[in-house]
């Protein structure tokens, strides 16, 4: 069987695009800015970004094209023993895929309650207590599921499952086609009407003002780059099972510049868009800034809601901003759902249409345990471990692996033969030591202090179980499935 191809250049760049380009833009980089220093915060962004996201996207691109498989089948391309790190970032995007499509419910909820403003005045206790129902849970005891979280999560299982199922060209890519373009409509009518709005220039000066004394913080930089790993959706499967679709002619260096530029310049227009509008609401309730936002889920279903309801037409402004969420959050999702699926199909030799109907049905399944009263608890716990340590701990070993023993400079001089402009020896250097040398430091310092202090207040059996105990199941069943591997799983199939 012959493996599909996307149809067209601007397909492949808009699915990747749409994969990078999702909450994480949209809500969590914007708060990750405002808790890290504001302007201090795009020192080591930047840097993360031309020095680890720029040179990882070239890499994954190119082990994608070259050796014509998802994340698993790469890797056991590149060395046998190396199929476990392919699972082990399946795992990670199998994880992702069943807690992101909650938030994306969450944000479905309220493009319906932002036509009417139904969440009222204290949005904090509507999202808490009236959505949610988060009571005295723990993410160990959920409570019972709330069918009107877990119906909004079944439509956006139902739109990634009829992408997935329809195939590359014909799902996923006439996905992108519809919801990047929509997106990128949506935003630019919303950021329009936002800097003009009085106050939102103070909340713009907010984010950019540098705050210079985290800049040696390391809880900084550990965020830059966990946000870049996050945010270029590299390091967990998803960028080399859509490479592995590009036609034999591709400009790789081409495609990963632009996909990275987009995906941070959409960053910093959504930080923008936000901090616009929470300028705009602090003027409008003479208070301080920080007064006005509440932290990281918070600041998409809590502040943003109560400051739509300042908003002048607030009725369309709302709708706008949601429907921004929900089509950012499901291209991603289905990229996401991608990963997984092509490397079972890379794997049993299934059809496109059982792989997704098993993976999507098994996915829908999983997933409402984070529809449940605790599921924001669980969210937050799984979310802190997984990319906190699983992701970066991916990244570092695939930097190792590549950079150190399939060789950077053979990555290099493949990616410069068939790309139209050619990368320098800036390549390797920033492959084989500056970003493992920054990954190490920083993953160490996460491991030390996670282990010392644990996280966020949880239970230490909870934090063993969800949070240690997960990363090592995952690595445990990723080594089980490489040792059983027999060599002919790895032939084209
Ligand atoms: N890149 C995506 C984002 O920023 C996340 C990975 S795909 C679910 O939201």
């Amino acid at each position: 069987m012959k493996r599909e191809q996307w149809g067209s250049r601007a397909g492949f760049i808009l699915a990747a695009v749409g994969s990078a380009i999702g909450l994480g833009n949209i809500w969590r980089f914007p708060y990750m800015a405002y808790e890290n220093g504001g302007g201090a915060f795009f020192i080591p962004y930047l840097f993360a970004m031309l020095t680890a996201g720029i040179p990882f996207m070239i890499m994954e691109f190119s082990l994608g094209h070259k050796l014509r498989g998802a994340a698993p089948r790469a890797f056991s391309k590149v060395g046998i023993k190396f199929e476990w790190l392919g699972w082990f970032q399946v795992f990670i995007a199998t994880i992702i895929a069943v807690y992101y499509v909650a938030v994306i419910g969450w944000a479905i909820s309220y493009l319906g309650h932002s036509f009417t403003q139904s969440w009222g005045t204290d949005t904090n206790a509507f999202f808490f207590s009236e959505y949610l129902k988060l009571g005295d849970n723990t993410p160990t005891q959920l409570g019972s599921l709330q069918f009107h979280i877990a119906i909004p999560m079944a439509i956006a299982w139902a739109i990634t499952f009829a992408a997935i199922f329809s195939g590359v060209k014909g799902g996923i890519e006439r996905a992108s086609k519809i919801m990047m373009p929509l997106l990128f409509l949506l935003v630019i009518g919303l950021i329009t009407r936002i800097v003009f709005l009085p106050g939102a220039m103070d909340g713009l000066n907010y984010l950019f003002q540098p705050d210079f004394s985290k800049i040696l913080d390391a809880k900084v930089w550990s965020a830059a780059y966990g946000q870049i790993f996050f945010t270029l959706s590299v390091g967990f499967a998803i960028m080399i099972a859509y490479s592995s679709y590009l036609p034999e002619k591709s400009d790789i260096n081409n495609n990963a510049f632009m996909t990275v530029l987009i995906n941070c310049g959409f960053s910093i227009t959504a930080g923008i868009l936000i901090f616009g509008v929470l300028g705009y609401m602090a003027q409008e309730q003479a208070k301080p800034l920080t007064e006005v936002v509440s932290a990281g889920v918070g600041l998409a279903f809590v502040t943003i809601p109560a400051a739509i309801n300042l908003l002048p037409a607030p009725y369309i402004l709302g709708p706008l901003f949601f429907l921004a969420l929900v089509v950012a959050g499901l291209s991603s999702h289905i990229s996401i759902l991608e990963a997984v699926t092509s490397a079972i199909i890379d794997k049993l030799n299934w059809s496109r249409k059982k792989a997704a109907s098993v993976v999507c049905g098994t996915g829908f399944v999983v997933s409402m345990a984070f529809a449940t009263n605790g599921g924001l608890l669980l969210l937050d716990l799984i979310d802190y471990f997984i990319n906190n340590v699983a992701l970066l701990t991916s990244c570092l070993i695939e930097l190792l692996i590549i950079g150190w023993l399939f060789k950077a400079a053979d990555v290099r001089s493949y990616t410069n033969k068939i790309s139209e402009f050619t990368i320098g020896k800036w390549f390797e250097i920033c492959i084989r030591f500056l970003s493992p040398a920054m990954l190490a430091v920083i993953l160490g310092t996460n491991l030390v202090n996670t282990f010392n202090d644990g996280y966020g207040g949880y239970a230490m059996s909870d934090l063993m179980l969800l949070g240690w105990g997960l990363v090592a199941a995952m690595f445990v069943v990723a080594v089980i499935i490489n040792l059983t591997s027999k060599p002919q799983t790895h032939q084209e199939a």
